[in-house]
């Protein structure tokens, strides 16, 4: 899977692009992550990339021409154009099923954003898939673009070990519920014991706990919260309350 990154703080990403798994992958031919400064698209000889916004208000504005032109060379440099995604507080909220939908793509285009957002028709022109990470303000994308190449790299086969990609399969395939809690050892400590089931050796009774404990965290952690499938935890809490 190829991302590009379109960025104006190219230096921000190194650090996390050397990180272990997305070392190994990128060093695998898994993942490769190129990165382009929106700057080397600017006319003049400041390179400006950014002026006041008509109408007046503060901060600044990332002008159209620099950003198109940008994002129309980079997906020139291969036959597949890629998917654009550009990375707001405006955009559609960033869940795992957007991830899936994500990884599903051979190619990403990545533009992040600074000051106070883009000029209007980079998206009239560049119609991107717009993404946010969350609901609060960020600097920038990049550390959103971040997140999306961090959670969309773990679907990209052989980049996760065996042991953690099937765990990765597991909350996929289970109505996205949140995991159970987990224990090592020591058994006690300051008073705070290992629950007595974890121990029993009993597996059926262990999964039936775990799965109780995931529905009962999701309701408690989640409720109301469209993206979460409510169904589910409602029909494993009565499944599970069952002896
Ligand atoms: Cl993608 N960008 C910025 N600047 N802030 C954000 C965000 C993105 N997602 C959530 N907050």
């Amino acid at each position: 899977m190829r991302f590009d990154v379109l960025t104006l703080f190219p230096e921000m990403f190194p650090g996390y692009l050397g990180q272990s798994l997305l070392k190994l992958a990128i060093e695998r031919g898994l993942v490769d992550v190129r990165l382009h400064n929106i700057r080397d698209w600017a006319q003049g000889p400041h390179r400006c990339v950014d002026d006041r916004p008509f109408g007046g208000g503060p901060g600044m504005v990332l002008k159209v021409e620099p950003v198109v032109a940008c994002v129309e060379a980079v997906r020139r440099q291969a036959d597949d154009p890629g998917h654009l995604v550009m990375l707001t507080p405006q955009g559609r909220r960033l869940t795992q099923a957007v991830v899936e939908e994500l990884g599903g793509k051979p190619r990403l285009i990545l533009l992040c954003g600074r000051y106070e957002g883009f000029d209007e028709r980079v998206r009239q022109i560049l119609k991107p898939d717009e993404i946010s990470v969350g609901d609060y303000v960020l600097n920038g994308g990049e550390v959103a673009a971040m997140v999306v190449i961090d959670a969309t790299i773990r679907l990209v086969p052989g980049v996760l070990g065996d042991e953690e990609s099937s765990r990765q399969d597991s909350f996929a395939g289970e109505g996205r519920l949140l995991e159970f809690s987990q224990y090592t050892r020591p058994r006690g400590f300051r008073g705070h014991e290992v629950p007595e089931i974890l121990l029993s050796g009993d597996h059926q009774a262990i999964a039936r706990w775990r799965e109780q404990e995931r529905a009962a965290r999701t309701r408690e952690r989640r409720a109301g919260e469209s993206d979460i499938a409510e169904d589910e935890t409602v029909s494993r809490r009565g499944h599970a309350a069952q002896p």
